[in-house]
């Protein structure tokens, strides 16, 4: 999720010089690349300009922190700032004291109410609740069959009706209660725009219910649009929290921010996935971190102390800077990963890592190293210092030698070639012919 803004945020801030005093040149010239990728990830350009000064005035006379350099520095801002500005604290469902907990769904059509009010039946569930599932989108009779489908196969209580919906609503509440159940989720209809009838529609709900807790839910891939459709419903409705639906899709990442300085809410929830299970507390710390893509620069930067052979890995660096990693290179690197704790936790601390890990996607990573780890060993020290030479008679010798199949080995010879990409495009030269200054696992720390 996010990856789109976290790539080009982390393109973006490798274009700062690594030098070790913070100028205001290198800030502007950061944050004009913060702004752009910003508005090309789609958050709204207001919302981008605010967001953009709170980080300057951040690093206004700021030195560079000890042991990070001049970008990491605007990294961190940055990363600071998301998180302040998505909220810090990650809270999930607040439950009445006084049962019934009624929370009402509002949003566009599509946005993926009728799915979360499952998905938020099932988390109270989870922390032992009893919920019932309400559906009170009566201009379409399909609407209504959606939700009763999905509740029965999740054998959550459902209830509808006739007539007007805040009726409906209200019996709903009363079956909630006569069936002992505490948590009544309200399924509510959606239009393709903002939309005056919709909205007082849902106002005579919000009435009829005063205890309800509104919560907006918004398709993660909503873009410029998405500071007016918070803005309208928060106005018109009031929105008490955003549930963010689809980040399991390649969304641009500039909802999430928008909607939050839109409508003043906190982001409560993620939507991951079609599933019903597939809900999430929303964190801002974890957002934010993988919005730039950096993942947590500064947990990194520690670990990395820790472990890293500095000699080493400034020969993998100079093989990757001439695009000739080699598989003892390769080797090496593996090591290291492992050294430092899970590849899939590490893949979100490095710049770029988000596209590796989307190749390794449902793999046993742990496993994929260690065979890794084996079929390497199993080259001769040729072949390792010359992968091209590797054809299909080799590959079939190295695959007898590692137990494994010959897929395997150009599943191999594919992670290398996209870590020998990747690195090509972090190695580039910037505009004074410098090479880029950007934190990488052999020169961090
Ligand atoms: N991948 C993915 N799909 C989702 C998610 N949430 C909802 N969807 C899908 O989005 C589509 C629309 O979801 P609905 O729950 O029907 O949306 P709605 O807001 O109720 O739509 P209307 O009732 O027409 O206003 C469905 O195909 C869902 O399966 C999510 O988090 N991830
Ligand atoms: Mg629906």
């Amino acid at each position: 999720m996010f990856e789109a803004l976290s790539e080009r945020l982390a393109a973006a801030l490798k274009k700062i010089s690594g030098r070790g005093v913070l100028r205001p040149e290198d800030v502007d010239a950061g944050l004009r690349e913060v702004r752009l990728a910003l508005l090309e990830a789609d958050v709204n350009f207001k919302v981008v300009k605010e967001f953009v000064e709170k980080v300057r005035v951040r690093l206004a006379g700021a030195e560079v922190s000890p042991g990070l350099t001049a970008p990491q520095t605007v990294i961190k801002a940055v990363h600071d700032e998301l998180v302040e500005l998505l909220g810090a604290n990650a809270e999930g469902l607040r439950y009445k004291a006084q049962p019934p907990t009624v929370l009402m769904l509002i949003g566009l059509q599509g946005s993926g109410k009728t799915t979360t009010a499952v998905k938020l039946a099932l988390l109270a569930r989870r922390e032992g609740h009893r919920p019932l599932v309400a559906a009170l989108d009566l201009r379409r009779p399909a609407a209504v069959d959606q939700l009763r489908t999905l509740a029965e196969q999740e054998h959550v209580a459902f209830h509808t009706g006739e007539g007007a919906v805040e009726t409906i609503a209200l019996a709903a509440v009363a079956e909630a209660r006569r069936v002992n159940c505490d948590v009544v989720v309200l399924d509510t209809a959606g239009r393709t725009h903002v939309d005056a009838d919709l909205m007082a529609e849902l106002k005579r709900v919000k009435a009829a219910l005063p205890a309800a807790e509104t919560l907006l839910v918004a398709d993660s891939m909503t873009g410029q649009e998405a500071v007016k459709v918070g803005e309208a419903f928060g106005r018109e409705v009031g929105v008490d929290g955003v549930i963010m639906t689809k980040l399991d899709g390649d969304a641009r990442g500039g909802a999430a921010l928008s909607l939050r300085v839109a409508t003043g809410e906190q982001i409560r929830f993620a939507g991951t996935g079609e599933k019903p299970a597939d809900l999430e507390v929303f964190h801002a710390e974890r957002m934010a971190s993988r919005i730039l893509g950096m993942g947590d620069v500064l947990s990194l930067i520690e670990k990395a102390g820790q472990t890293v052979d500095r000699e080493k890995a400034a020969e993998v660096e100079r093989h990757l800077r001439a695009g000739q990693l080699s598989f003892d290179d390769f080797l090496a690197q593996i090591r290291q990963l492992r050294g430092m704790g899970s590849l899939e936790g590490l893949l979100d601390m490095v710049p770029g890592g988000g596209q590796l890990k989307g190749q390794l996607a449902g793999a046993n990573t742990e496993l994929e190293m260690k065979r890794m780890e084996a079929i390497i060993l199993s080259m001769t020290p040729r072949e390792r210092a010359h992968p091209e030479l590797i054809d299909g008679a080799r590959k079939k010798r190295i695959a007898r030698g590692s137990g494994v199949q010959p897929a395997d080995i150009n599943r191999l010879l594919k992670a290398r070639d996209a870590m020998q990409k990747m690195a090509k495009q972090f190695g580039a030269v910037n505009r004074r012919g410098k090479p880029v200054g950007i934190p990488r696992l052999g020169q961090i720390g």
